[in-house]
């Protein structure tokens, strides 16, 4: 059978300090995202059929996973998918402006960069409880929004190119309940060459 699997973060765990704490990233990586491939996995062994399917393609089919394991696929295989993004889409010494034609199309969509990381952090805090919020493509436009729990875009036909986990594990041990400071500390981690990538793949399919 064919497995899910963990990827090591592209840099160490300290990397993203002060703005990520490297207690949070151990924890987040080493126990968080890795409950959520072997609870996907677990779920997986009995259904060979969807063993082959991508992750991706797994989540966009989500209402066709057997009723019994659905909800389990959907927040882990999510939770996976959500996680797997996040890691690329931050690196030390990030943050600024994108360059190239994400940052036109930002322009065009939301006016201009600081109103788009306005929005984008409003979304973000506006999501009570835990869930995520996005930069997605979709149907050819940007879009900010965000989802509950592990709820990834791809089920809803749209493809992330830009997330922020604001589960409380993501920050609590530094911030504690100022998910507000963690907002604003995260756009310097922002690996907007990687986010540029996503948004030309994106443009592709
Ligand atoms: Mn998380």
């Amino acid at each position: 059978m064919t497995e899910h699997k963990l990827s090591d973060l592209p840099y160490e765990f300290n990397a993203l300090e002060p703005y990520v704490d490297e207690q949070t990233m151990r924890l987040h990586h080493g126990k968080h995202h890795a409950a959520y491939v072997n609870n996907l996995n677990n779920a997986l062994k009995d259904h060979p059929d969807l063993q082959n399917k991508s992750l991706e393609d797994l989540l966009k089919d989500i209402n066709s996973v057997p009723e019994s394991i659905r909800t389990v696929v959907r927040n882990n295989g999510g939770g996976h998918a959500n996680h797997s993004l996040f890691w690329t889409i931050m690196k030390p010494n990030g943050g600024g402006e994108p360059k190239g034609d994400l940052v036109d199309a930002i322009k065009k969509k939301f006016g201009d960069f600081e109103s788009f990381k306005k929005k984008f952090s409003e979304i973000a805090m506006g999501r009570f409880g835990s869930g995520w919020a996005w930069l997605v493509m979709h149907n050819g436009e940007l879009e900010v929004y965000n989802t509950a729990n592990q709820d990834s875009p791809l089920m809803e036909g749209k493809t992330p190119i830009l997330g922020l986990d604001v589960w409380e594990h993501a920050y609590y041990l530094k911030y504690q309940n100022r998910r507000t400071e963690y907002v604003e500390n995260w756009w310097n981690v922002v690996n907007w060459e990687q986010v540029q990538k996503n948004f030309t793949n994106a443009g592709k399919r």
